[in-house]
């Protein structure tokens, strides 16, 4: 058997990944940067075993049933046929996020099992490659490889498109994110659909896309300078810009709640307030906001007034993937 473990973070973009140009080797139509962060992580261990009729995928210890699993197996599909191996495999991830509020993320769970693949057959790829394969599970994914602020190139094809660190400085350790829990009881739209119904139906999508280039520079220009307001301006006016393309989507849907746009009034409320802070949001309800860690105390408190304790969970700048080789590469 081929044993190997990896760990891997959630990454939050603040330019974000908004459709595909190929559903198969998820390629983005649009760059994206995002930062990586320490609260959220996935932890997986893939055993490969000759004993095995087929692939099982285990979360928090429970195991999976075929729908669960179905982005696993494609996954573990991929890697028997790009790396010549006939083995059926185990997948034992666990999610380290503080409540379970729903905040498990495909980004580092498929970054996790990609690295944990490479571990386990011993495929010694480096954080470009691994960033490659991890796009394959997940688009997202290719960011949590790397710490800190990442882009992803979008690229022309499989070899070309694959995340990269930013280089920083260390100033996204000046950075926290607070997320802002909150409950729609909406039924979700997956953001792999959101994003296939968007490019496929939506009149502001070539509005979306037209932005990015300009969005990208700004952000990469205000990391360069450590511009905090700069970086939170264009992180919260791109995120609009992504949420707004989904209101001209046929059928036309919104991740945002009732509180959702309570918690970005409260924003901009803190801004009045001469806290700076900006907020963005992903394929769901939750609201999660861009601050400086030296602000992080003062915001929490203006936001303890609305939320209670368990809603509101900061996250620092996090670390890359981790592979976890002493578990790994026993054979048998
Ligand atoms: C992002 N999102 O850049 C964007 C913003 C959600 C909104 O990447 O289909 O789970 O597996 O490539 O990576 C979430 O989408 O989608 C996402 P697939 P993924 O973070």
């Amino acid at each position: 058997m081929y044993t190997g473990k990896a760990r891997a973070y959630t990454n939050i973009a603040l330019i974000k990944y908004w459709g595909k140009k190929d559903e198969h080797l998820i390629l983005p139509m649009n760059n994206s940067l995002s930062l990586t962060l320490d609260a959220f992580y996935t932890e997986t261990t893939v055993e490969f075993n000759k004993s095995f009729t087929e692939d099982s995928f285990f979360l928090d210890g429970i195991k999976q049933d075929q729908k669960q699993t179905a982005k696993i197996t494609a996954f573990l599909a991929l890697v028997r046929q790009q790396y010549q191996v006939s083995l059926f495999a185990k997948v034992d991830s666990r999610n380290f996020v503080p409540t379970a509020a729903g905040l498990a993320s495909s980004a580092s769970g498929l970054a996790a099992l990609a690295g944990a693949c490479s571990a386990a057959l011993n495929l010694g790829l480096t954080d470009k490659e691994l960033s490659r394969l991890a796009r394959r599970g997940s688009g997202s994914a290719c960011r949590s490889i790397f710490g800190g602020f990442a882009e992803w190139q979008k690229g022309a094809s499989d070899q070309t498109s694959f995340a990269e660190a930013i280089v920083s400085d260390n100033w996204e350790q000046d950075l926290a994110m607070l997320f802002v829990l909150v409950d729609d009881g909406i039924k979700d739209v997956s953001s792999r659909d959101g994003m296939k119904r968007t490019v496929e139906t939506s009149s502001f999508y070539a509005g979306w896309l037209s932005s990015i280039d300009a969005d990208l520079k700004t952000a990469k220009q205000a990391i360069a300078e450590k511009d905090f307001t700069a970086l939170g301006e264009v992180t919260e006016a791109n995120a609009l810009r992504m949420h707004g393309t989904t209101l001209a989507a046929n059928p036309p849907f919104t991740y945002w709640s009732p509180e959702s746009l309570t918690v970005m009034q409260l924003v901009r409320q803190a801004r009045q307030n001469g806290l700076p802070c900006y907020f963005t949001m992903d394929a769901g309800p939750n609201v999660k906001i861009l601050v400086e860690k030296k602000n992080l105390a003062a915001l929490k408190q203006f936001l303890a007034h609305h939320f209670s304790s368990e809603q509101l969970i900061s996250a620092n700048a996090g670390p890359g993937i981790t592979l976890l080789p002493e578990e790994g590469s026993e054979k048998s």
